[in-house]
């Protein structure tokens, strides 16, 4: 029998256990045993990692360095992350099924956005008013704000940890990342490297735990002054709340119900793989996954027909194998939930065009088959809620009009794919379709450059691109009076 692997949090530079010892395990989605365990933060734990990071800002080396040598070290981190990519994503792929041709290639980009962010660092400036006040001078300084407090669930962990931790580093904050219980070892690895590269104690800390004590605490602790969350809008709205107590700024990626528009008149090679990799790329784990398929009449059986074609011949199996196209889902209750959710759609009258089972020849593990369900109207459960997993449910629309009210016809609002050759047409859908990122003839490309984030019930605020850093920073307006003047009326504003 494997080795249980031994993980601890990272709380001011040092290695360390839950106050009261408690641990947890994580589960290897791919034969449903546990393969590690990591403590389970007690309040007392996540105080003593605020502090830390507090102190951090107030006093030692991070406080009063540059942010030319802050990007200094967020360069060597993004060197590190390159170097050990592939050990690294053999941890995330054990820890979450998420396939290792996907973890391998996607850690290396991780390094691009370290990259990425460590050249911003020194790029924030203040600026010079032009006052209207003759005897003024008045600029203002960018500060970073505080301590932070990033929350990331199972999928991507190492992509949206850096989304967060990238420019708050870069513009001067410390944090606090909490882990998911669901998959917290690629995250632990991540502080070893952050040690390694030289990032002073208690500038990155990283605590695994339950949501309640362990991310609660962190969230309406005094001391931290900005939350970036993402996760499920159950969970966020905890988040919220908890964020009335210490007046935390909040971004908020919550997912989606992401529509994919294809028209009669695109290149249909294109559509099918933007679909495939839209619902089957990652389990359909993704939150942009582009689970409302909208077909225009013309070529909706020979879209879904192909769809289902290439969905039957994608290679289900082991995620750490390199040639697996599909792994298991994470987690058992993620199963569950995309059984519940196929099951009511087929009770509220969708049809069954292709997958809907637990694959043959898969035992252990929580494998679940590429499923296409035809919908007759977007109100089938499976064209509403977000499943997290490898379901598309595909809706008939005749003109240009249907398929805008189509693809709106939703609470969230984070993506949207449109395929058309019609680059008139692709503008006027991008801007009539409300949702935060619009690919259009592709899907599914994210850039440390470009912002990323949602609309209504998928979030709010964006991460990635220079005005996330902005967003961990702050304003200070400087007066300076330049009169020969002494000051006068001390009753009347000047
Ligand atoms: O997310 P949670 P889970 C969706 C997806 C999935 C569902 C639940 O539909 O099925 O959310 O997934 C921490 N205060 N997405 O359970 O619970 C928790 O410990 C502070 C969409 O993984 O939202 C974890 O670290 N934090 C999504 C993180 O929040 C709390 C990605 C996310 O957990 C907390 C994942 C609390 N009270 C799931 N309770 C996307 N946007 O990609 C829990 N947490």
């Amino acid at each position: 029998m494997a080795e249980i692997r031994s993980y601890q949090m990272f709380i001011d530079g040092a290695w360390s256990e839950a106050a009261d010892g408690a641990l947890l395990d994580s589960i290897n989605p791919a034969t449903g045993k546990v393969w590690c365990r990591f403590p389970a933060a007690t309040s007392s734990d996540v105080d003593r990692a605020v502090e830390a990071a507090h102190r951090a800002m107030a006093v030692g080396p991070w406080a009063t360095m540059t942010a030319t040598a802050r990007g200094k070290l967020l360069r060597r981190l993004a060197d590190l992350l390159a170097e050990r990519a592939d050990r690294l994503a053999e941890v995330e792929t054990t820890d979450t099924g998420k396939l290792i041709r996907e973890t391998r290639a996607q850690i290396r980009y991780v390094a691009d956005y370290f990259h990425y962010f460590a050249g911003a660092a020194d790029k924030l400036e203040g600026s010079t008013l032009p006052i209207d006040k003759n005897d003024m001078f008045v600029m203002t300084v960018r500060e970073p704000i505080g301590v932070v407090a990033a929350i990331v669930p199972w999928n991507s962990q190492l992509m949206l940890a850096a989304v967060k931790i990238g420019p708050a580093l870069a513009a001067g904050n410390a944090v606090v990342l909490k882990a998911s219980e669901h998959g917290p070892a690629p995250l632990l690895e991540l502080a070893q490297l952050c040690a390694d590269a030289g990032f002073p104690a208690g500038v990155v800390n990283v605590v695994t735990g339950l949501g309640d004590p362990c991310g609660a605490r962190l969230t309406q602790h005094p001391l931290v002054a900005r939350i970036a969350f993402t996760g499920g809008p159950a969970t966020a709205r905890h988040v919220v709340r908890n964020s009335a107590e210490n007046f935390a700024t909040v971004t908020l990626e919550l997912g989606g119900k992401s529509p994919i528009v294809v028209f009669d008149d695109c290149d249909i090679e294109s559509a099918v793989n933007g679909i495939v990799a839209g619902n089957f790329g990652a389990s359909g784990q993704s939150c942009v996954a582009g689970s409302r398929v909208i077909i225009q009449s013309g070529v909706f059986d020979e879209v879904t027909a192909r769809v289902a074609e290439r969905a039957g011949r994608i290679r289900i199996g082991d995620p750490q194998d390199a040639a697996t196209e599909m792994g298991p889902l994470a987690t058992k209750a993620q199963l569950d939930h995309v059984e519940a959710v196929l099951a009511r759609s087929l009770a509220g009258g969708a049809t069954l065009m292709g997958g809907g089972n637990r694959p043959q020849g898969f035992a252990q593990g929580w494998y679940f088959e590429p499923t296409i369900l035809l919908c007759p109207h977007p109100d089938i459960a499976s064209a509403r809620e977000e499943l997290f997993g490898p379901v598309l449910s595909a809706l008939r629309f005749e003109t240009e009009a249907d398929a805008v009210r189509l693809a709106n016809d939703t609470a969230y609002g984070l993506a949207a794919g449109i395929f058309t050759r019609d680059g008139a047409r692709s503008l006027r859908m991008m801007r009539q379709i409300r949702a935060g990122i619009i690919w259009i003839n592709t899907y599914r490309a994210v850039s440390p450059m470009a912002p990323f984030g949602g609309y209504g019930q998928s979030g709010a605020g964006r991460e990635a691109g220079f005005e996330s850093l902005l967003d961990y920073s702050r304003t200070k307006t400087v007066w300076i009076n330049t009169g020969s003047a002494p000051m006068g009326d001390p009753f009347a504003m000047r």
